[in-house]
């Protein structure tokens, strides 16, 4: 057992209310893992209370779910520990408003992201970059409570769920054997049905087309790039617009941009509902084409070769779409000599 590993079991041994928590804008894994640990824990410790704030619910219908507690702020004032899961980072867990004494208490993070952040002294840190936090927290539960741990019907299916959702199913590169060996130890136990959860995790809502067919207006090709975006204004004078823009973006994004023919990679562009100079723009890029990290970082952002993203400041969207394309031009010299095929694309005409 690590270290990390004996401190977690000792502060659990010692606390009796622990509060569960994941990162702000749960995904499938997030609510994946704080169940999981939430029915894992309270069966090995029948004494002690588990608490699993959450202040929205999943999209889709998950295994105990009803044991999620909804609140509008996060309050850890009867609680003597925080185990914080999918996430190493508190500050993206917990809000101002939210009454969550990380400073005092201690506190678990039971993360598999790349970034590490230093939480302070009283912070206990495990993290082996698994898939999955799911993964991550079988792992957990394997190593520290050896055959006393075992998957039960609703566990498998979420280790399952958590696991298929963070990797794509089984798609990503961050999927290694033990995470198919994970995944078979949970299938053997009470399979899921992988094609019914892939339908129903891709569905949006119906909101979100009005701003998609916004975003598909400014579609424009060039070479095999495409780009997409959506102004400030438009969200604005295009009624029941802003109410989907967020699905929309991560459909086109994700879902549209690189299945286009001919196209391999891009990028959308989408204002900060909170910040009027705020953009963010979002690359995406296809195995074996372009490197979108490289231009993501040259405009002052970050992320993977493949998906990479850059909060940017600009007064107009102009000057945004004006930026990135000159950076993609000193990026992709191919690009620049090639003439770009505008499907309707009013923004730039004027
Ligand atoms: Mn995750």
């Amino acid at each position: 057992m690590e270290k990390e590993e004996k401190k977690f079991l000792e502060l659990i041994e010692k606390s009796h209310n622990i509060l569960i928590l994941a990162h702000n804008g749960p995904d499938l894994d997030a609510f994946c893992s704080m169940l999981f640990a939430k029915i894992v824990l309270s069966k090995m410790y029948p004494k002690k209370k588990f608490i699993a704030q959450v202040k929205q619910g999943p999209t889709i219908n998950l295994p105990e779910m009803n044991r999620l507690s909804y609140v509008e702020k996060l309050d850890s004032s009867k609680c003597d520990m925080i185990l914080v899961v999918d996430s190493g980072d508190i500050t993206i867990c917990v809000n101002d408003d939210d009454n969550v004494d990380y400073k005092t208490l201690p506190v678990v993070f039971v993360d598999h992201h790349n970034s590490i952040v230093n939480n302070g002294d009283n912070c206990v840190l495990i993290n082996h970059h698994a898939s999955s936090a799911t993964e991550e927290l079988y792992m957990l539960f394997t190593r520290v409570f050896g055959k006393k741990f075992k998957l039960d019907n609703n566990t498998a299916k979420l280790v399952q769920y958590g696991i298929v959702a963070d990797t794509g199913r089984f798609l990503y590169d961050l999927t290694t054997p033990n995470t198919h060996r994970v995944y078979a130890d949970a299938m053997a136990v009470a399979p899921i049905d992988l094609e019914d959860f892939s339908y129903r995790n891709s569905k949006f809502p119906k909101e979100a087309v009005i701003a998609m067919q916004e975003y598909l207006k400014t579609l424009t090709i060039v070479g095999d790039m495409a780009y997409m975006y959506i102004d400030r204004k438009t969200i604005d004078r295009v009624e029941g617009c802003k109410k989907g823009v967020g699905e929309a973006q991560s459909f086109i994004r994700d879902r549209f941009l690189r299945f286009i023919q001919g196209v391999h990679w891009g990028f959308v562009i989408k204002p900060d509902p909170k910040d009027k100079n705020g953009w963010f723009i979002s690359f995406r890029s296809t195995k074996g084409y372009q490197n979108v990290r490289e231009i993501a970082e040259d405009l002052g952002g970050g992320g993977h070769e493949l998906a990479s993203g850059v909060p940017f400041k600009a007064k107009n969207l102009n000057e945004v779409l004006m930026t990135t394309l000159s950076v993609i031009n000193k990026h992709c010299p191919d690009i620049k000599n090639k003439k770009p095929i505008y499907i309707k694309n009013k923004f730039l005409k004027k």
